[in-house]
């Protein structure tokens, strides 16, 4: 029989991934999508079918995680094998601008939805998109048993969702599980995280389209892993016999300032020519050092990542420089450009 899976946050890095890897896998996919003034699908267009077409497997749904009516009749109709919710107010730094919208959706927005399951009386297997950010100023290497130590708005209101889900887990014995995420990245990265501001900046200033590029804390510290391998890993935990919580990670962390050597260097750059500091992107509590030790999930779940970051960096700026050469549409060519899609 068909799988069915929701997906909320699939307009997103991970959500294009995941819908990608669903559909491969034969799914049904279901994803939840904001309304906007203008279109905010770039990421999953090359996926789209017209839902009039028999082979449409990929259909779109309005809501939003502030609106819990709207989830209970959505889970009630479309009745999900799967839920995963990758949906939030994903950047730490904006987090620190905007920490009530964040509360509101990368926080009350999980028990909105699980709320949504229970009430819907629906059977599912539920995926949260917990992250390494809940570690915060504990030291690594971080796994499961390590202490949790927030350092951000968005760290807090994630912190609340992991505790929420372990406790829909626990008191109305719901198959639902934590992925604790590592930072992941790709072509198709958020053009405001720093490895994607990065690698779109080597693009810009080798074609001679910009000279210097703004930063801020140098010094952090990431495991960079990429994008659509964890996809794969949020997937096998929800096959698992029972459900659990798990770090995905590559265990090997690096510098902000050895990205920006490597993504210079890669593309024949001095990157000291080009990169100057501004302190509007520091952040009032930094996260020091984030290095994630994967054990569990590869014993358990047979889930081994192949690229760190000093090879995404390389793959990044390729697919960005290749992106500004074919100009038109950056998001686009770059969500056709990563070697990892299917398409
Ligand atoms: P992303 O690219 O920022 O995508 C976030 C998604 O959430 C987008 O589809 C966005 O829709 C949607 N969204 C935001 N607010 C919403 C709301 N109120 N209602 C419904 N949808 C909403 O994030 P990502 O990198 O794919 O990450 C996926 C999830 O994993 C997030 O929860 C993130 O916090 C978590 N995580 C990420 C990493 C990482 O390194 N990437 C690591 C650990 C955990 P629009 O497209 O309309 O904005
Ligand atoms: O790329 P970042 O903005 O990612 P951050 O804060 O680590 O958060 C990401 O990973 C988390 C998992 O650990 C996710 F939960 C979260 O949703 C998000 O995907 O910043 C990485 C580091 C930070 O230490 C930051 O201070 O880079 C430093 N940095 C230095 N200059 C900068 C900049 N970050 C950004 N965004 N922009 C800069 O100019």
């Amino acid at each position: 029989m068909k799988k069915r899976a929701l997906i909320t946050g699939v307009t997103g890095q991970d959500g294009s991934y995941l819908a990608e890897l669903l559909l491969a896998k034969g799914y049904e996919v279901h994803g939840l999508i904001r309304r906007a003034s203008t279109f905010n699908t770039a990421r999953i267009d090359h996926l789209y079918v017209d839902p009039h077409d028999p082979d449409a497997k990929l259909f779109l749904h309005y809501g939003d995680l502030s609106d819990g009516a709207r989830l209970v009749t959505l889970l009630a109709s479309i009745n999900p094998d799967e839920v995963y919710n990758l949906a939030a107010q994903s950047h730490v730094r904006v987090s620190f601008d905007e920490p009530e919208h964040t509360a509101d959706t990368t926080g009350t927005g999980t028990v909105r939805l699980l709320e949504a399951v229970r009430l819907s009386g629906i059977e599912t297997r539920f995926y949260q998109a917990s992250s390494s950010e809940l570690y915060g100023a504990t030291p690594p290497p971080q796994n499961e048993e390590t202490r949790f130590y927030p350092r951000s708005p968005y760290a807090a209101a994630k912190l609340y969702s992991y505790w929420i889900t372990k406790n829909y887990r626990e008191a109305y014995d719901m198959f639902a599980v934590n992925g604790i995420l590592f930072n992941h990245e790709s072509p198709r990265r958020g053009e405001t995280f720093v490895t994607r501001k990065i690698t779109r900046a080597v693009a810009a200033i080798k074609a001679g389209r910009q000279e210097f590029v703004y930063m801020g804390n140098l010094d952090a510290v990431r495991d960079w892993g990429y994008a659509a391998e964890y996809v794969e890993g949020m997937w096998r935990m929800l096959q698992a016999d029972v459900p659990d919580d798990y770090v995905l990670a590559t265990g090997t962390g690096i510098t902000v300032r050895e990205f920006i050597e490597i993504s210079f260097g890669h593309a024949g750059l001095n990157w000291e020519d080009h990169v100057r500091f501004d302190e509007r992107y520091l952040r009032p509590t930094e996260v020091d050092a984030l290095i994630g030790d994967p054990s569990k999930a590869r014993e358990k779940l047979g889930w081994t990542p192949t690229i760190d970051g000093r090879q995404l960096a390389k793959i990044m700026v390729d697919a960005d420089i290749t992106a500004l050469e074919h100009a038109g549409d950056p998001w686009i060519d770059t969500v056709h450009l990563d070697s990892w899609g299917t398409k």
